[in-house]
């Protein structure tokens, strides 16, 4: 077997490229490791600041919801949690540090690509249809109270998926590289991302609600609907989100349930 060569992260580098004033000024990066997640978890126990970056070029126990696995193969994709600790929040309201970075992943898509990233609910984003990034969000809840809040972020920048290690994904995934036909700098974009969300969170703590323009950007808004979630199947029509982020499907009786967890498909997928 030939061992991959791979153009890896690093500190200095990831030091010099960042745009932000508090996100990501410190920043733990592993060229290996099980799952950022983890690692931002077991930080942010034991004190570490907000804004706190844990970032590697490859994770051998990545994760999505419910121990499902991220793929990405050695220093092609972005793999990154980020440390928040927004005690303006109630835990129920934690979904909004949710929905401002995964606009901030839409703005930086945007903004070094040029291509025009969709979101699914909860936590997907789509080019075309198609996972270019998911957020993987995980609360520390001391006392009742806000303590953490940890986002994972990947985003397939560089992946290939065409005869890969991961055949179930080469229908429903894409990456940048995929998309634009030429590698995307994933310094470049990490960058941006970190610019993107520091602002939209800044925003945030303002008392802005990111709601409404998450709404917009949503394929799932208007669409026959079938949430999955533990224990049942529900199916409907996706009318709106609340303010934190629960999708509202109206059902067949007209009567409108509010979603907070579950995995949707469009019905229109079959
Ligand atoms: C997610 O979960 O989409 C959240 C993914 C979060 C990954 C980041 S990477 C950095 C941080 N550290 C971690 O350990 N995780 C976070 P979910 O909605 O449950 O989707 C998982 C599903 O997406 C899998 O079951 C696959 O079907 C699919 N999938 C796996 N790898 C993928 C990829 N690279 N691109 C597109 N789809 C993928």
């Amino acid at each position: 077997m030939v061992a991959m060569q791979v153009s890896g992260l690093s500190v200095p580098e990831i030091n010099a490229a960042l745009e932000t004033s508090w996100l990501g000024q410190q920043v733990v990066y592993h060229s290996c490791v099980g799952s950022t997640n983890d690692e931002a978890k077991g930080l942010a126990e034991v004190g570490a600041p907000e804004g706190t970056l844990v970032i590697a070029d490859y994770q051998t126990a990545g994760r999505g919801r419910l121990d499902r696995l991220w793929w990405s193969p050695p220093g092609s994709g972005l793999l990154l949690s980020l440390i928040f600790r927004p005690t303006f929040l109630m835990p129920q309201q934690a979904q909004r540090v949710a929905m401002v970075c995964s606009l901030a992943v839409c703005d930086a898509v945007a903004e070094v690509t040029g291509l025009a990233p969709a979101i699914k609910w909860p936590n997907d984003v789509l080019i075309e249809g198609r996972k270019v990034g998911g957020l993987l969000t995980e609360l520390g809840i001391a006392a009742s109270r806000l303590d953490h809040v940890v986002v994972g972020i990947g985003v397939n920048v560089n992946v290939e998926f065409e005869g890969s290690g991961a055949p179930a994904l080469m229908t429903s995934a894409t990456s940048l590289k995929a998309e634009l036909g030429s590698e995307v700098s994933r310094l470049m974009l990490l960058a941006a991302l970190l610019r993107c969300v520091e602002a939209r969170y800044e925003r945030l703590r303002a008392g802005v609600l990111p709601h409404d323009e998450w709404q917009s950007r949503l394929v799932t808004l208007g669409q026959a609907v079938r949430v999955t979630m533990p224990g049942r199947v529900l199916a409907g029509r996706a009318v709106g989100v609340d303010a934190d982020g629960a999708l509202l499907v109206r059902r067949s009786d007209g009567e409108t349930e509010r979603v907070l967890a579950g995995d949707v498909t469009l019905r229109s997928e079959g």
